[in-house]
């Protein structure tokens, strides 16, 4: 198997009300279901396929916080309860990339980034505790694989307390060369195209020494992670790559832009211990 075919997972289910979602913004865009892509490198069991839109359409995930009002810089857990369309717990949840859950919650200028893993505390529940950095508004999206009905991601609109600060403008970049924690990072983009395949490749430098970095280590089991966001919310891609072995100064993913639009795109690496961040903008034609 050279790669999976790709499932585009398109939907906007209404997540159903619950009592306690302190914080939940139900007059914001409640995406549900997002767009999900994953790829399944060759060799690579540790990952499960994706479920089709009526199997990822029958499971529900509500999101409650530990604190009604969250507030900035202070621990809030999140839980997410995974239930069937009955509203019975789900409880088996096959392993991803060595976790069970992955989370990414992104403010929404897309400013923030944060990738955090749930504990699965059993019955279908999940919790992390976490930090927001303002006020203002951040999606959680949560990503994780029912066994027997395949991966899926569903997400959830919130509210911080406290004034947000400006929003940042999402604008291309024009140089996809960034330096992040002294690594310099340029990603080569094949072709840039809506709805076609294409390469993506970081490649990574010392960003004083301009030496490549060929000793990346294994992050989630992998050379590196990328989450892809639109601009608008509601395409979320997670993306593995394809030579999952590298440890740099190389690391090769391939995925596709659903719609022309604007993408943030934040790849994550992990060298002497330390995971490290890159973001880019790019614009699909
Ligand atoms: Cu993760």
């Amino acid at each position: 198997m050279k790669k999976a075919a790709i499932t585009l997972l398109l939907s906007a289910a209404i997540l159903s009300a619950c009592g306690n979602m302190g914080g939940m913004n139900h007059s914001g865009k409640m995406n549900g279901d997002k767009s999900s892509e994953m790829h399944h490198p060759t060799g690579n069991m540790d990952m499960a396929p994706a479920a089709d839109q009526s199997q990822a359409e029958s499971v529900k995930a509500m999101f409650m916080l530990s604190n009604d009002k969250p507030q900035p810089n202070s621990e809030t857990t999140i839980s997410v309860h995974v239930q069937d369309k009955d509203g019975k717990a789900i409880d088996k949840f096959d392993v991803n990339h060595e976790k069970q859950m992955h989370m990414i919650i992104v403010s929404k200028d897309l400013s923030f980034f944060n990738h955090i893993h749930p504990a699965y505390k059993g019955n279908g529940e999940f919790t992390v505790s976490t930090q927001f950095p303002s006020g203002g508004e951040y999606e959680i999206i949560s990503d994780f694989a029912p066994t027997g009905i395949g991966a899926m991601s569903k997400s959830q609109w919130i509210t911080v307390e406290g004034t947000p600060p400006a929003a940042k403008p999402i604008v291309p970049d024009t140089s996809l060369t960034k330096v992040v924690d002294g690594k310099e990072v340029t990603l080569f983009l094949d072709h840039v195209m809506a709805n076609m395949e294409l390469n993506l490749n970081f490649s990574i430098k010392d960003a004083q020494t301009k030496d490549p970095i060929s000793d990346l280590q294994p992050y989630l089991g992998a050379v590196g992670h990328v989450v892809i966001l639109n601009q608008e919310g509601g395409e979320y891609l997670h993306v593995h790559p394809t030579d999952e072995k590298s440890s740099g100064p190389d690391a090769k993913f391939m995925t596709s832009f659903p719609h022309s639009g604007v993408y943030k795109i934040w790849g994550q690496f992990q060298q002497n211990g330390k995971v490290f961040t890159v973001p880019f903008v790019v614009k699909v034609p």
